[in-house]
């Protein structure tokens, strides 16, 4: 069980979507390196004004660096499409500023076995991670609508934390949104369209190790409405399918 999970993390990249995050990214890249044994990291630096990239390469990590602001969602398609032209197998997202506790990547990554794309939850009883006001609110109209497109029953649709099995990385490579706050939820429209599976692990979420957020009340207040608009879009879009991989060996 160990070994496989070893195996595993070594097929595995850790994609970090990084803007000005100079004071929390050599952290993290250390510590998903001390907790995550033979996996590779790749910060995508995302046209920051600070020190971020030289932190990142500092820690050790691959740093792309682009030359213009993408989002979260063209930095992400940036690290699939480097993660599919280096041979990696899986891709898992975990943000630059902490937030995501790099233990939790075992189990996501262990879901991959039995599904395509790994989601780790926040609300689903590990942790104390809260969200208020029209954000909650989204979230939740959200979480249900994909519940039942999806077929499983997803409580955190926004969660960036998540793991993306040899079909997926090979799809969102081609195929993933970059509208703001948008990439976690129409991916998984896309996901789901392609016939991919989606399952749900419950992880704690831990507040940012420094730096600022990148959202404000008016953007979050939008958000609903950006998020139902790009679930619209991906909905009419016709479906992109995805060839099961031949098994290796
Ligand atoms: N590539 C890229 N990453 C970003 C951008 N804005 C934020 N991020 C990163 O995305 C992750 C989540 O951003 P954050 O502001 O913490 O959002 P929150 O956790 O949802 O409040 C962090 O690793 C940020 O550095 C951006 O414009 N481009
Ligand atoms: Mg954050």
């Amino acid at each position: 069980m160990m070994g496989g999970m070893s195996a595993a993390l070594e097929r595995t990249l850790i994609v970090m979507p990084a803007f000005n995050e100079e004071e929390a990214v050599g952290a993290v890249v250390r510590e998903v390196y001390a907790t995550l044994p033979g996996v590779h990291c790749l910060v995508v630096d995302d046209g920051s004004h600070d020190d971020t990239a030289r932190r990142a390469e500092a820690a050790g990590a691959t740093v792309l660096r682009l030359p213009i602001n993408l989002g979260v969602g063209g930095a992400m398609r940036a690290g699939f499409k480097y993660a599919l032209a280096q041979g990696f197998d899986n891709v898992v997202q975990v943000d630059s500023d902490g937030q995501h506790d790099p233990a939790g990547v075992t189990e996501l990554v262990a879901g991959l076995e039995h599904h395509d794309l790994v989601l780790g939850a926040r609300f689903a009883g590990v942790g104390e991670y809260t969200v208020r006001g029209p954000r909650r609110w989204a979230m939740r109209t959200l979480s249900g609508i994909l519940s039942r497109l999806t077929g499983t029953k997803l409580t955190d649709t926004t969660s960036g934390f998540r793991a993306s099995g040899p079909r997926a990385v090979a799809l969102f490579a081609q195929h993933y949104p970059s509208e703001y706050l948008g990439d976690t939820v129409e991916s998984l429209v896309i996901a789901s369209r392609s016939k991919l599976t989606v399952a749900q692990v419950p992880v704690a979420m831990r507040p940012r190790a420094g730096g600022v957020p990148s959202h404000n009340p008016y953007k979050a207040a939008v958000y609903l409405g950006r998020a139902g608009m790009a679930l619209f879009v991906a909905l009419i879009r016709p479906p992109v399918l995805v060839p099961k991989p031949v098994a290796a060996g």
